[in-house]
């Protein structure tokens, strides 16, 4: 089912309400989760965020202000899942949560999901999913606004506008319309500060990152015709630069810093597999090419997990396959 006002009478309904996100959350993951929390405590209800794995640091401003045990991770020694509605946010796939999952199907709660991504998986109670939208925050936004006597509190407007401005690429994107601006609007008169939450989520960063980036930007490389850039880290670059994956948010993005880039690829080589981001301007499907190798996305931004035995395979695949989807378009 997809209906926010059904989705509104279940939350008001409910009396114990976990929220969760993806692995490895973004801002939008958890300024989501941050917002809708805030809003449920408003309502009085007894809410916990319980996420799959760690967050980023330049995160962890978003969640200062909960009180103990309100913002938690999963862990094998939670033995029961105390709630009566469990709401996923920006992720609808299995895959992306699948410890919680694991247990929330286990447990009698109602399970919910709201997302802006594509080809959610079978396993919602009720969903609601608008792919038009550049973040979940939006949809976030558009529920919370609803609840009875809500008020957009500092805590509110700060997450959500994290979420918004990080998943619009700082307002560039093509889905930022000027709905997603009056949004913005509401947020920054609440006291969300643009350049202080600018400076958060991307002027704290360590001279580590900027090591591995500098290897990142060494790595480039430009297919057909100049159009595709590829970006390849491997597992060595980590350990030279003392870094990890959560240190490569929006380096797929320099791609397009080259003039006539329209595709932007980056291949990270982990332990037993390979993290691929996608990204395209116009009509490349970025998501055709996830789901060549077993992910998905949107059509201007997608990824996938692949195994392969070696970075050499993966990129000669890769090479075809994208010259293959330039020439369907
Ligand atoms: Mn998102």
């Amino acid at each position: 089912m997809n209906n926010s006002n059904s989705i509104l009478d279940l939350i008001i309904a409910a009396k114990k309400i976990v929220i969760s996100s993806h692995i490895s959350p973004d801002a939008d993951a958890i300024g989501s989760e941050v917002a809708l929390c805030s809003a449920l405590q408003q309502l009085g209800k007894d809410v916990k965020i319980i996420n799959p794995g760690n967050h980023p640091a330049n995160l962890q401003f978003l969640i200062n202000h909960f009180s103990e045990g309100t913002y938690s991770y999963f862990n094998s020694k939670l033995t029961e899942f105390d709630c009566d509605l469990v709401i996923i946010v920006d992720t609808s796939q299995r895959k992306q949560f699948e410890s919680v999952a694991n247990f929330i199907l286990k447990s009698n709660a109602t399970i919910i999901c709201i997302d802006h991504h594509l080809n959610p998986d079978d396993l919602f109670h009720h969903q609601h999913i608008d792919t038009t939208l550049p973040a979940t925050g939006i949809l976030i936004y558009n529920l919370i606004s609803k609840f009875p006597n809500f008020k957009l509190t500092l805590p509110i407007a700060e997450s959500l506008y994290a979420a918004i401005m990080t998943d619009t690429g700082s307002f560039r994107f093509t889905r930022t319309t000027g709905m997603v601006h009056e949004i913005i609007a509401k947020l920054v008169d609440a006291g969300a500060n643009p350049s202080l939450i600018y400076e958060h989520i991307y002027e704290t960063g360590s001279i580590q990152r900027l090591h591995l980036l500098g290897k990142a930007l060494q790595s480039i490389q430009l297919w057909h015709n100049q159009k595709t850039s590829v970006i390849t880290i491997t597992k060595n670059d980590f350990e030279e630069t003392k870094t990890s994956t959560e240190d490569l948010d929006n380096v797929v993005n320099l791609g397009f810093t080259i003039k006539g880039v329209d595709v932007s690829l980056m291949i990270v080589q982990l332990n037993d597999n390979f993290k691929m981001s996608f990204r395209s301007k116009g009509d490349f499907p970025a998501n055709k090419l996830a789901q060549h190798f077993g992910g998905g996305g949107h059509l201007n931004a997608a990824g996938a997990r692949y195994k392969a035995n070696s970075l050499e395979t993966v990129l000669n695949e890769l090479k075809s396959k994208t010259e293959e989807l330039y020439n369907s378009i």
